[in-house]
């Protein structure tokens, strides 16, 4: 019994640990709710919490960039865009599935329709946007996207998450058209300096991580071509990103503990549950039934059929990811850790995963695009807002497109939910109604979008230098992947 108890502490401990941290940062936190903590009291309490999320933010650039840049170096251009485009491909497919899911359920369930849901929001009915607003709004990327509601001549920013990353140099206020009386939220996309961080008051450092993913994927294709001229650059990214995960090996011991903090600290700022319309219970089980759908049934199946191998192995392989993606709801802060558990649980290749996953956690947000497509049919439910067919698509489509440019950041997907209401002429203010329990949802569905970056079809030839820089055929099936 001791040999087994060992080996199963050898192979488990961390995930075991980490399970039993968010269970006790839960049942800590709770229990905390009902002392009076002072705001101060509640800095020191949730630093240890902040401590690893700033441990894991300051991982992801190093990660990303020797990550693309050694791995793309040791691949045939071809074979990179095949990959590339292999990958991208199925991502969008994968999402779009997602968004269908949460679509069939929120119309079966119907968790917004029937009595009224005691709603927050300060405005009236459906606003409509227009096109070119929306347009707009959609296809300029932006950086800071604040929410404000107008309370007589007040406007209160309810809301403040950066977005994106490139931005021109504008500030953005959506008028409505016609009447303003029914209006009561603007939305202001502001510009920020050119620079990789952008600081946004109020909320914390988002970094460029799509720009990072596409410079360090150039950087790495330029690189391979230049051959032994590039070898010295090629070699640097190898041992940094050996040496990152070392550091990530080292660092996850602490994990356990920060996870209690990070969970109780959350748990303390939780809107009082009270508040929350019983509805908006229902609306919760859609979203977390929509989340086991995809990513417990679909996603595996997807993955059967491509690979002909159980899924449920990687899902294993990827338990202790998906637990720090649980307590930081953020899959850019889990990606070093994503990167750990495929590399050592799940045995693939290093070329493939450090091409793979950083795009993966930049782009491919099943769970986002389910929630907010979910979210968005909910509120026009609650409004007794007819959606007929044509919006349903513009949802999905706007859904999916919405996931890409959310962030892999606490809460994004809250925020570019507001490109999907306004798609469809729903208020944005309505976010309000959803707001109470999106912190909890916000970590499951981070879950999911780790969960989906684990699939990528990689069959096909992919050439593959050999470290003296001689290119060989591979070929890379599935079986051998897995
Ligand atoms: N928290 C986001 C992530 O890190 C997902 C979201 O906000 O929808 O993936």
């Amino acid at each position: 019994l001791r040999s087994n108890l060992r080996h199963f502490f050898r192979r488990n401990g961390l995930l075991t640990l980490s399970v039993i941290a968010v269970l006790t940062g839960g049942a800590l936190g709770f229990l905390l709710r009902g002392t009076q903590m002072s705001t101060q009291a509640k800095i020191y309490f949730s630093f240890p919490g902040e401590l690893l999320m700033r441990m894991l933010k300051m991982l992801i650039l190093p990660l990303i960039t020797s990550s693309l840049m050694s791995g793309l170096s040791s691949m045939e251009s071809k074979a990179c865009c095949r990959m590339g485009v292999l990958t991208v491909t199925y991502y969008l497919w994968t999402t779009f599935i997602a968004v269908v899911v949460g679509i069939v359920l929120v119309i079966i369930i119907k968790p917004g329709m029937g009595t009224e849901m005691e709603s927050n929001r300060l405005g009236g009915g459906p606003v409509m946007t227009s096109t070119k607003d929306f347009i707009t709004f959609l296809i300029l990327p932006v950086t800071n996207l604040t929410v404000f509601l107008q309370y007589k001549t007040h406007l209160i920013p309810i809301l403040k998450v950066p977005t994106r990353t490139f931005q021109p140099n504008f500030v953005y206020i959506i008028p409505d058209e016609g009447d303003h009386t029914g209006r009561r939220v603007y939305l202001e996309l502001t510009p920020a300096p050119e620079v990789m961080y952008t600081e946004s008051p109020g909320t914390s450092q988002q970094m460029n991580v799509l720009g990072i993913v596409v410079f360090s994927a150039t950087m790495g294709l330029l690189l391979g071509r230049m051959g032994e001229r590039g070898a010295p650059l090629v070699n640097v990214c190898q041992c940094i990103n050996e040496c990152v995960m070392k550091i990530i090996s080292a660092a996850v011991w602490y994990f356990p503990f920060g996870i209690i903090f990070l969970v109780a600290g959350k748990i303390l700022d939780m809107q009082d549950p009270s508040t929350l319309g019983k509805k908006l219970g229902w609306y919760g089980i859609t979203v977390l039934t929509g989340l086991f759908v995809h990513g417990l049934i679909l996603l595996p199946f997807f993955y059967f059929l491509l690979t002909r191998k159980n899924p449920f192995t990687y899902i294993r392989g990827l338990l202790q990811a998906m637990v720090i993606a649980l307590a930081t709801s953020s899959s850019s802060a889990t990606l070093p850790i994503t990167m750990k558990c495929l590399l050592e649980n799940c045995h693939i290749d290093r070329q493939i995963a450090r091409f793979v996953l950083p795009v993966g956690a930049t782009i491919n947000m099943d769970g986002t695009a389910l929630y907010e497509a979910v979210a968005a049919i909910f509120i026009a439910q609650v409004n007794e807002y007819e959606l007929d067919f044509g919006q349903l698509v513009t949802i999905s489509i706007t859904a999916t497109a919405a996931s890409i440019g959310a962030a892999g950041i606490p809460q994004a997907g809250l925020v570019t939910m507001v490109i999907v209401l306004t798609s469809v002429g729903l208020p944005p203010d309505d976010i309000t109604l959803i707001v109470a329990i999106d912190w909890i949802l916000d970590r499951f569905r981070t879950m999911i979008n780790v969960l989906g970056d684990k699939d990528f079809p990689l069959s096909g030839a992919g050439k593959v230098k050999t470290p003296h820089n001689n290119s060989h055929s591979v070929s890379v099936p599935m079986t051998e992947i897995h």
